[in-house]
């Protein structure tokens, strides 16, 4: 089954959980214009996430749902908020919702984890995951070893769930490749960044507008917190600090704190600009409803011309 039918919405893309960024009106808008729109728990705290999806409910009768960050703070909070708030669909990232799986579904809940091996997504399946999103290292922000390409086709065999494809996707062509891979959809992030209706600062748009094939870089493997981000001021002393070899702690204290400058203050040189390599075929801001009607026309013309060459 197609994610679309799954989620009973129109396209079949989810919105990826920008820490941030994915604010309860961003989710709204996205909802609306036919995928389905997340809150990011990720930048907020308890209050402000309850306060966000109420907003969210107010602006959108669609579908939506939060993806809960695991390394938060107030994660297991965060975790029984939106069972109370009956949130449609929950997805997670950065670590094992496992223990948080019962709840959910019994408040109606569809749950579907971010994962990055096999090994977890057979766990996920296992312990009543409705679908899981295998997120390959093209993608922005924390993620895994494994490519889009080599992981989503290792998950589908897998698991007799549906998988979303995550990391790499921006245009038909990627849709369609997801496709053929095994998945039922596909999870966006970056090429979402560049919409009209997202919150971010402008600076941080114009750096992924901006930014080639080559623009991003992970940082982080050595403190154990694998992230990519585009190749800025901050990226090479961060990765300066890591050859001499900094320290977690001092890692982590020089992260604190960047992508908020760089999401509110567009400080798009010292802030951390979180991006998947797609960023480098990104030209232009368009609204979402555009963006998503592109990648589906685009995917259903490359399908037809790949028919037409056989
Ligand atoms: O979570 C993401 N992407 C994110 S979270 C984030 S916020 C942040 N800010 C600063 C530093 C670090 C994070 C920005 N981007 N994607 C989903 C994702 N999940 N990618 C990889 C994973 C993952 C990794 C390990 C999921 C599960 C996992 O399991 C480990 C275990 O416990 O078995």
């Amino acid at each position: 089954m197609k994610l679309n039918q799954f989620l009973g919405i129109r396209y079949p893309f989810i919105q990826g959980g920008m820490a941030h960024i994915a604010t309860g009106g961003f989710a709204a808008a996205v909802s609306n214009a036919g995928a389905l729109g997340l809150i990011g728990a990720g930048g907020m705290g308890l209050a402000m996430l309850r306060q966000q999806i109420r907003l969210c409910k107010s602006q959108t009768q669609h579908p939506f749902g939060v993806n809960i960050m695991l390394m938060h703070p107030e994660a297991e909070a965060m975790a029984q908020l939106v069972a109370e708030e009956q949130v449609p669909v929950v997805t997670t990232g950065a670590g094992n919702p496992g223990p948080y799986i019962p709840m959910w579904k019994a408040a109606g809940a569809k749950v579907l984890p971010v994962i990055p091996s096999v090994a977890l997504a057979k766990r996920m399946a296992a312990a009543g995951a409705d679908a899981v999103i295998a997120e390959g290292t093209e993608a922005g922000g924390h993620v895994g070893e494994l490519t889009t390409m080599a992981l989503v086709p290792q998950v589908a065999d897998a698991v007799d769930i549906p998988v979303v494809a995550a990391g790499g996707i921006a245009d038909g062509r990627q849709l369609l490749a997801a496709f053929a891979l095994g998945a039922a959809g596909v999870q966006l992030g970056t090429c979402l960044l560049v919409s009209e209706e997202c919150p971010v600062h402008e600076n941080y748009k114009a750096a992924i507008l901006k930014t080639g094939d080559t623009g991003t870089v992970v940082t982080g493997r050595s403190a154990g917190v694998p992230v990519r981000i585009l190749k800025n001021k901050m990226a090479r002393e961060y990765i300066r600090l890591e050859k001499a070899g900094a320290d977690k702690m001092e890692l982590e204290h020089f992260t604190l704190g960047s992508l908020r400058r760089a999401v509110y203050e567009g400080d798009a040189q010292n802030g951390s600009v979180m991006a998947g390599q797609v960023a480098g075929q990104l030209s232009v801001i368009q609204p979402l409803s555009e963006i998503f009607e592109g990648l589906y026309s685009g995917y259903l013309a490359r399908l037809g011309q790949l028919e037409q060459e056989r």
